[in-house]
């Protein structure tokens, strides 16, 4: 049986083309894409291994936490924290940034992460999956890692990718130079490159957001939507198909291999709370921003290009709007124009 290209051949290959490196990043990866295989284990098993249904214990968001959400922030770290290559961690699931235990080394790199996106899903059998963003610590910054050296704007990640756990496990990379998608070959336990090159189709017939909220919506979100839902007979002329997964992981996902749009905007409901969105930046914006952009698709806020906030908390969140470029671009000038 022939092997296609592994993930680790193919880290390898990327990096042999950047001179004076030193392997770090390829072992980092690895350690990661390990992770993603033992939590992709632990979501398949599910009732059977008695890991489904919520923990005892809630986030910093106030969100009450899966079972799977601690096992696979333990098993992200328990992976990662012990071989020198990052400095520190962050997720989702920690209020604060996770320092190394003392007899490890430290290296150059900041790894923050959503160990369950979709969590809500594993109860009923639906897709979710991780998401990770990697950057350097900042040039000069000694001792511990604090919070201010992970709050680096979307443009400085170095490396951003997403785990799928559905039908297959897909592992979706990218380092800068477009993006890359992995499946795990379970007879072997390795993940191989089988869609090269994945790009977002400019334009789209198919839009994805949370409907419920409508009555929430501004009105550039609401003129959008309506829009679309007016089809054939409305100022769009065509038809479009609406999908709604529950895991913004799964939603991108879809995104990336037939086009579309996911929508988390602000809404009168998120101010009401005094939230600037519903998503998180560092770890569900930025990093599904960088593949989005390097897939030739856009990623903004409505008013902003998401990857050029300033991050000021780890936990912030931001409006996301992200997919096709013709639609993201038509939604923004529904933005800029106020309507
Ligand atoms: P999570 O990381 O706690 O699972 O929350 C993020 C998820 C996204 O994956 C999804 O798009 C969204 O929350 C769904 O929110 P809602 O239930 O408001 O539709
Ligand atoms: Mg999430």
């Amino acid at each position: 049986m022939p092997i296609g290209t592994t993930i680790t051949e193919y880290i390898i290959e990327e990096q042999r083309q950047i001179q004076g490196v030193s392997g770090d990043f390829t072992a980092l990866i690895n350690d990661v894409v390990i992770a993603c295989k033992a939590i992709s284990s632990a979501v398949r098993y599910g009732s059977l291994v008695g890991v489904l249904g919520t923990a005892d214990t809630e986030n910093i968001q106030g969100e009450t936490q899966k079972k799977l959400d601690v096992i696979a922030n333990n098993l992200f770290i328990k992976r990662n924290e012990w071989a020198g290559h990052v400095a520190a961690l962050a997720s989702e699931e920690m209020t604060d940034v996770y320092h190394l235990p003392a007899q490890y080394p430290r290296g150059k790199y900041l790894l923050v992460f959503d160990p369950l996106d979709g969590s809500s899903n594993t109860d009923v059998c639906g897709a979710v999956g991780t998401i990770f963003s990697i950057m350097r610590r900042p040039e000069g910054a000694t001792g511990e890692p604090t919070e201010d050296d992970f709050l680096q704007p979307g443009t400085r990640q170095v490396c951003a990718g997403y785990a799928l756990y559905g039908p297959s496990s897909m592992i979706v990379l990218t380092t800068g130079h477009g993006v890359n998608g992995f499946t795990l070959d379970q007879r072997i336990g390795e993940y191989i490159l089988t869609n090269p090159d994945m790009k977002i189709p400019a334009d789209t017939q198919e839009f994805s957001i949370n409907a419920s909220y409508m009555r929430f919506w501004d009105p550039p979100v609401r003129r959008y939507i309506d829009e679309c839902i007016a089809g054939k007979e409305g100022p769009r002329n065509k038809d479009f198909n609406m999908r709604w997964a529950g895991a913004m992981i799964a939603d991108v996902h879809r995104i990336l291999c037939r086009g579309g749009v996911f929508l988390y905007p602000m809404d009168r409901k998120l101010r009401t709370k005094s939230q600037e969105g519903k998503l998180r930046l560092m770890y569900e914006g930025n990093p599904m921003s960088f593949i989005v952009e390097q897939a030739g698709g856009l990623a903004s806020t409505g008013t902003q290009r998401i990857m050029d906030l300033q991050p000021t908390g780890l936990h912030q969140r931001c409006p996301v709007i992200m997919g096709s470029r013709n639609e993201v671009e038509r939604i923004v000038a529904y933005h800029r124009e106020g309507e």
